[in-house]
C-alpha cells in the first residue's frame, strides 16, 4: 500500500495543546456546572465533561483558525464547545438502546456509573452547555453577532438529522443488514464525519476566512472526517480494547455494516489513506497552509487509539 510520508510532529504538538487547553477549560465548567445543577445529575455530567478524549476535533478546529490566519486563545471555547457536542453523543451512543458499551475513554461508561436515566439527562444536558461554550468563546474572540449566528447553525446543523444525529440513525436501522458502500459512505459521514467537517469550518469561521479559505477547510473537513470513522471501522476490527479504551470488536458483535467487512483490514486502510491525501490536496488547492493540518490527517489514518 502506498502510504504518504507525513511529519506527525506538527500533529503531535496540535493535540498535546488541544488536550491540555480543552481539558482544563470544560474541567472548569464540569465544577462549575456541577455546583449549579447538584445532586447526582450535577455529579454525572461533570463525570461526562471531564472524561478526557484525544482531543482530535479540538485540534482540527485550533489548526484550521490557525491556517486561517487566527492567532486569539480565545479559540479554545470554540473547540471546547464542539468536544462537548461529541461528549454528549459518546453518552448517548454508549447506552443500552443503542450500543450498550460498557468502557469509553478507559472508564465505565456514565450510565454504568450513575443510571440509565440519569446518563440519558446528562447528554442531553450537553447540548446547551456546548451552546454557551460556543457563545462565551465567540464573545471572547470578539466576533460579531451574525457570526456567531453562522457558526451556531453550522454546528447544531452538522449535530442534528442533517449531520451526526441522521448518520447514527441510519446506521442504528442498518445493525444486521449489508449497507452498499455508497449507502455506507451516507452514514460515516452524517453520524461522524459531520462533526468533524464542522470542527474545519468553524476554525475558519472563527477566524473571519474569506470564502475560497472557507471552501477549502470544508473539503478537508469532509475527507478527513470519513477519514477518521474508515479508520475508526479498521481500529475495531485490529485493536484491543485496552488500547481503544472501549470494547473492541463491537462492529462485528452487533452485525454492523463497515469499511473492514466490504473492503477487508488492507482496503479500508488504503481508501483511509487516499482520502488523507485528498483532504491535504484540498488545502493545497485553495492556498491554506497545510503543515499541520496535512499532518493531523496523516495522524488521523495512522493512530492507534
Ligand atoms: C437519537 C439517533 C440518535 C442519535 C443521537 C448518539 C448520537 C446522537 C450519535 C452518535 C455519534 C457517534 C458516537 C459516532 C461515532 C464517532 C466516533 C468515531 C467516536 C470516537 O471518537 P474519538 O476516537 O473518541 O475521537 P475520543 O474518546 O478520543 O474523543
Amino acid at each position: 500500500m502506498a502510504e504518504a510520508a507525513f511529519s506527525l510532529g506538527a500533529a503531535t504538538d496540535l493535540l498535546i495543546e488541544a488536550r491540555e487547553s480543552i481539558d482544563s477549560l470544560l474541567g472548569d465548567w464540569a465544577e462549575h456546572l456541577q455546583q449549579e445543577i447538584g445532586g447526582r445529575a450535577g455529579e454525572a455530567l461533570a463525570y461526562a465533561l471531564k472524561t478526557p478524549g484525544k482531543r482530535v476535533r479540538a485540534a482540527l478546529l485550533l489548526g484550521a483558525y490557525r491556517a486561517a490566519g487566527g492567532s486569539s486563545p480565545g479559540i479554545v471555547g470554540v473547540a471546547a464547545s464542539v468536544e462537548t457536542v461529541h461528549a454528549y453523543s459518546l453518552v448517548h451512543d454508549d447506552l443500552p438502546c443503542m450500543d450498550d458499551d460498557d468502557l469509553r475513554r478507559g472508564r465505565p461508561t456514565a450510565h454504568r456509573v450513575f443510571d440509565v436515566p440519569t446518563a440519558t439527562k446528562v447528554g442531553f444536558m450537553l447540548v446547551p452547555v456546548a451552546a454557551r461554550l460556543l457563545a462565551v468563546g465567540a464573545r471572547e474572540l470578539g466576533l460579531a453577532a451574525p457570526t456567531l449566528g453562522g457558526m451556531a447553525i453550522e454546528l447544531f446543523q452538522a449535530g442534528g438529522i442533517e449531520g451526526m444525529v441522521g448518520g447514527q440513525w441510519l446506521d442504528l436501522e442498518a445493525e444486521g443488514r449489508s449497507l452498499a458502500l455508497s449507502e455506507l459512505i451516507t452514514v460515516h459521514r452524517g453520524k461522524t464525519g459531520a462533526l468533524i467537517r464542522a470542527a474545519c469550518t468553524l476554525g475558519g469561521m472563527a477566524a473571519e476566512a474569506p470564502p475560497r479559505v472557507l471552501a477549502a477547510l470544508t473539503a478537508y473537513g469532509a475527507d478527513v472526517g470519513l477519514a477518521f470513522q474508515i479508520a475508526d471501522d479498521v481500529l475495531d476490527a485490529t485493536g484491543t480494547s485496552e488500547e481503544l479504551g472501549k470494547p473492541a470488536g463491537r462492529d462485528a458483535e452487533l452485525s454492523k455494516s463497515t469499511y473492514v467487512a466490504l473492503l477487508g483490514v488492507e482496503g479500508a486502510r488504503a481508501e483511509a489513506h487516499r482520502l488523507a491525501a485528498a483532504a491535504t490536496a484540498h488545502l493545497e488547492q485553495g492556498g491554506v497552509p497545510s503543515d499541520a493540518l496535512g499532518a493531523l490527517a496523516g495522524y488521523i489514518v495512522n493512530r492507534t487509539s
